[in-house]
């Protein structure tokens, strides 16, 4: 059985709907996840969708990947812009990582324009709304492809 992607969100992600519609779009994260579902099954992948506010908890799913996932989809929120945590966790994986946002942060204030995530990461999607959950397991679908072909 192949593993999941993982695909996990962090702080404020749970506010999706609420938060800042003009930014992040009107859709909750439970309609993301249906969506990002629906998608993977057309791709025939398996997804583990997650949200945490808590860094910890983001570290400790992406070190349980390394294991327990073909790779991840990861919108680390505010964290992206901060944390060397996640993008040590995400090395140390050592598995595709695609970062996503939802909103185009080159389009936004100044701080969101680094980011410690595409430090770790193979790509990143952003500013399509939604669409970048679909767009990035498209991206995966391909990588995987490539790696299972590459170890014939
Ligand atoms: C989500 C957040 O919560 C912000 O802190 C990031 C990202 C952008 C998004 O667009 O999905 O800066």
């Amino acid at each position: 059985m192949a593993k999941p992607v993982y695909v996990l969100n962090g702080p404020n992600l749970n506010m999706l709907g609420l938060r800042e519609p003009t930014i992040y779009g009107a859709e909750t994260l439970d309609d993301v996840k249906r969506r990002t579902e629906a998608r993977a099954a057309q791709l025939g992948l398996e997804v583990d969708f997650r949200q945490s506010n808590f860094e910890g908890e983001l570290v400790t799913w992406i070190q349980q990947a390394r294991t327990e996932a073909s790779g991840i989809i990861l919108n680390a929120g505010a964290y992206t812009h901060t944390s060397i945590a996640l993008m040590d966790a995400i090395h140390a994986a050592e598995l595709p990582t695609i970062e996503v946002h939802l909103s185009n942060v080159f389009r936004r204030e100044g701080f969101r324009h680094h980011s410690y995530i595409s430090l770790a990461a193979r790509g990143v999607i952003c500013g399509f709304g939604p669409k970048v959950y679909e767009l990035a397991l498209e991206a995966m679908a391909d990588i995987l492809q490539q790696q299972s072909s590459a170890k014939g």
